[in-house]
């Protein structure tokens, strides 16, 4: 192991974050989800703090992604909207994530989206601050040489590079259930493929996998923490679950035969089974090699399920793509041994965006010097050492949408349909009476909250067409 002069390496704590693809809060059972038990998640949770009001900072992958790692609105380096959706942006970008078409862009357009070379993430602050970083699943953060992991703090990565890819390449093994759930399954060139970008690269290499995906990712996973488990390691573990293309081993599937007669529901209850094995493995693995008391585990989704999926947003409305609770709101757990009191729920919101100061101070990793970050080290809310709450507000902006959380009161935006509304989150979770006349003057200062905070965003570094196709479908 190495050590530093004060011996401080010993104590620095390894750091597991581990992203969830499209769950929605009421995906687990430790939020409700009453289909199955998801042990390993739940017990993340048991062992360390759930938040009851945790929240992505946008209701779509890459943005969220880039608020993530930076610990910064994406916003203000431009980051408002996907960099990329297609397997084949080089050809033209047939449709979008939300379904719709969108304007023929070329490559050239895509090679010069992702998070600037001025902001830095999570990979590559821990590996300035003498960490072993590695990213397994999913990036979809840019594929223009200055955005990939290799080159972006990743001492190892195993990703691919877009935004699906299939689990599975063999549609006629019946070990594997295949089955077509929602809009995603019509996305030429992006779903049911591992093609583009969408293929699968060692460090920038192409490799060819003939397992189950998220198997195989879990697997590199589980590899890159035996071979750095005498140093200290940053993985971020990015999992390609429980987004369609929904293909699942058929012995979890077969499990839930009588519990859930609904095809599609099993399914995807089976996929999330299985996607909380392979965090069960992981914390096998921790325990195995004896971290497991010095490792601290992140776990939250990208953004939530998307309302036409079989999937659960709990009690929320709206989903994936729109700025209402169920777009935004995550399921969002961290367990820290020694530190974090065991079975705490938090209930003051806390945002995706908190993961990197959070986890950079615990580990003393110096950050990006003068760069001012959005996010809160929550260790001192949680340990009551800090009163108050960590956010006085939260802003979401994405396209059409906006929104503006503040104590119990959420202001939603939506420009397309000149929706402009005040809910009370505590009293009416599911954003169903909007009190912007009750209210007038809180409704008009979290207006002005928002404009003010919108202003001080520089424009957004590229558009993309964000349309109504399947945010009209949604139940409101
Ligand atoms: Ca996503």
């Amino acid at each position: 192991m190495q050590q530093n002069k004060s011996g401080q390496e010993k104590t620095r704590p390894n750091v597991i974050v581990i992203l969830a693809d499209d769950m929605g809060y009421g995906d687990l059972s430790c939020y409700g989800n009453h289909w199955i038990t998801t042990t390993h998640l739940d017990s993340l949770a048991a062992d360390g703090v759930r938040f009851t009001d945790g929240y992505s900072t946008a209701p779509l992958c890459s943005p969220s992604r880039a608020g993530l790692m930076t610990g910064r609105y994406q916003q203000r380096f431009g980051f408002e909207l996907q960099v990329s959706s297609g397997a084949f942006p080089e050809r033209k970008e047939v449709r979008l994530d939300d379904g719709s078409l969108g304007p023929i862009q070329g490559e050239e357009e895509f090679l010069r989206r992702g998070i600037p070379v001025t902001e830095l993430n999570m990979g590559e602050l821990f590996k300035r601050g003498g960490y072993k970083t590695g990213v397994f699943g999913k990036w979809h953060l840019g594929h223009g040489d200055s955005f990939l992991p290799q080159n972006r703090g990743f001492d190892k990565s195993t990703v691919f590079y877009g935004n699906t890819s299939i689990q599975y390449t063999d549609l006629d093994d019946p070990s594997i259930v295949s089955l077509k759930v929602d809009f995603h399954d019509e996305l030429i060139n992006t779903a049911w493929t591992r093609a583009g970008l969408n293929e699968i690269r060692e460090n920038g290499k192409l490799i060819d996998v003939d397992e189950y995906l998220l198997h195989f990712f879990r697997d590199r996973a589980l590899d890159f923490i035996e071979e750095h488990k005498e140093e200290r390691f940053f993985l971020y573990f990015s999992m390609n679950a429980p987004v369609p293309p929904l293909q699942v081993p058929r012995s979890y599937f077969d499990r839930l035969k009588t519990e859930i007669p609904n095809i599609n529901q099993r399914g995807y209850n089976a996929l999330l089974l299985a996607q909380d094995d392979a965090v069960g493995a992981l914390l096998a693995k921790l325990t195995e090699h004896n971290l497991d008391e010095n490792t601290i585990i992140v776990f939250v989704s990208d953004n939530g399920c998307a309302e036409s999926r079989p999937g659960s947003n709990g009690i929320f409305s709206g989903g994936k793509f729109n700025t209402l609770e169920g777009g935004i709101r995550m399921p969002f757990i961290i367990k820290w041994p020694g530190q974090i009191q065991p079975g705490t729920v938090y209930e003051k919101p806390v945002s995706t965006l908190d993961i990197l100061p959070t986890v950079a101070n615990a580990c003393s990793v110096p950050l990006n010097e003068g760069v001012q970050l959005d996010g809160r080290n929550l260790l001192p809310f949680l340990q009551k050492k800090k009163m108050g709450q960590p956010h006085e507000d939260l802003f979401w902006k994405i396209a059409h949408f906006a929104a503006v959380r503040s104590g119990d009161w959420k202001l939603y935006v939506d420009r397309n349909r000149g929706l402009k509304q005040l809910f009370n989150l505590k009293d009416d979770p599911e954003e169903r009476i909007d009190q912007s006349n009750i209210h007038p003057d809180l409704f008009s200062t979290l207006l002005e909250k928002l404009r003010i905070w919108e202003n001080s965003l520089p424009k957004k570094a590229w558009s993309n067409y964000y349309g109504n196709t399947l945010i009209s479908k949604s139940k409101r």
